[in-house]
């Protein structure tokens, strides 16, 4: 709830402002960078963790400055009303990509000793739920006298749970200040990030999890993070016998999705839908997990339809559990059997 408003924050100077003309040289430079790392130029980035490192500037991986082809010279931008691909950017408006694109550091740990917030990862519509506004709010600069406080969904428990006032603005927020005794206190409560399942492990319990990575609304970095605070914490051996992260790699917050218009080369491609794995049939999975012991496969199909199933040999795309995605090998781009589910190589990436 507090991640949108934290972005805005961010863009309170005008200069760190990223408007909305920004969007397809933003999308393009992901895919220019991501794209072909999963084997094909397509319109979509299915190597999620190498895309992902090269976009944090605070993992110590990857380039340190993955924005130095779009920064404008000396910092100004010399046409702010470019909409294209080849648009720049300047200085403050790259530090707005690297707040949004790297995890977000604490003042102070907060429940479980949770000292970071995933954020978000590099996809293809980096506009979505308002990550990017064409809107100046109430407390940022440049804002119009009788401009609006800053609205997102969930922002009462910014401004109700957080700092107490339903009226606030938002924008007033400041991390590790006066309401920080605030935040420790109410993470307790509500934040879900118990790395320690083993209550849930030891009844027997099962789960099925799917996100889709092109999700600017529930944080899909935050819940990456915490898929892998779990393995950290009781291994992955143990997380295997009761617990599937599934990964649609350019799904929305509904998980089905589409790939980009243009590639990474900055060439048209046909669109192809990415449907959203069938829930289910994720029922009939987790059904016969727990009354069969039947445990699903590490990696599944699904076919044009959402329908899930092993069967490679039809339309569709490889459903991989983290930290897997679906690597092109050879064959028809829209069949499944064209791919395998392939480890990221992170040490591919050099500074
Ligand atoms: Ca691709």
């Amino acid at each position: 709830m507090l991640a949108p408003v934290l972005v805005r924050i961010q863009e309170k100077p005008m200069t760190n402002w990223i408007t909305p003309s920004k969007i397809k040289t933003i999308t393009s430079e992901f895919l220019r960078q991501c794209d072909a790392l999963d084997g094909i130029s397509d319109g979509i980035i299915n190597n999620y963790m190498v895309a992902r490192a090269i976009f944090n500037v605070k993992d110590g991986i990857g380039p340190k400055d993955p924005w130095k082809v779009l920064r404008a010279p000396n910092g100004i931008d010399p046409n702010p009303k470019d909409t294209t691909a080849n648009a720049k950017l300047t200085d403050g408006q790259i530090k707005t990509l690297e707040f949004v694109y790297s995890p977000y550091t604490f003042k102070t740990a907060l429940a479980n000793g949770v000292k970071s917030f995933g954020m978000w990862l590099p996809n293809t519509t980096p506009s979505d739920f308002g990550l990017i506004s064409g809107t100046r709010y109430k407390g940022q600069e440049g804002a119009a006298e009788n401009a609006s406080l800053f609205r997102h969904l969930g922002i009462a428990g910014a401004t109700g749970f957080l700092m107490q006032d339903l009226k606030a603005n938002s924008l007033d927020y400041v991390e590790g200040g006066r309401w920080n005794k605030r935040r420790e206190e109410i993470s307790v409560w509500l934040d879900a990030t118990n790395p320690d399942l083993s209550a849930f492990y030891k009844r027997g319990g099962k789960m099925i999890i799917t996100v889709g990575l092109m999700d600017n609304l529930a944080s899909d970095g935050a819940q990456l993070d915490y898929y892998q605070s779990l393995i950290d914490k009781m291994g992955r051996k143990k997380i295997d016998e009761f617990a599937r992260l599934f990964v649609v790699p350019q799904g929305g917050h509904g998980l089905s999705g589409k790939s980009y218009t243009i590639n990474g080369e900055g060439k048209p491609v046909e669109v192809r839908n990415i449907a959203s794995p069938n829930g289910n049939d994720n029922i009939d999975l987790l059904v016969a997990w727990v009354e069969k012991k039947q445990s699903p496969a590490k990696t599944l199909v699904v076919d044009e339809k959402g329908r899930i199933g092993t069967d490679t040999n039809v339309k569709g795309y490889l459903l991989c559990s983290y930290p897997n995605y679906p690597r092109y090998v050879n064959g028809a781009v829209d069949f499944v059997s064209s791919y395998v589910s392939a480890a990221p190589d992170l040490k591919s990436l050099k500074k």
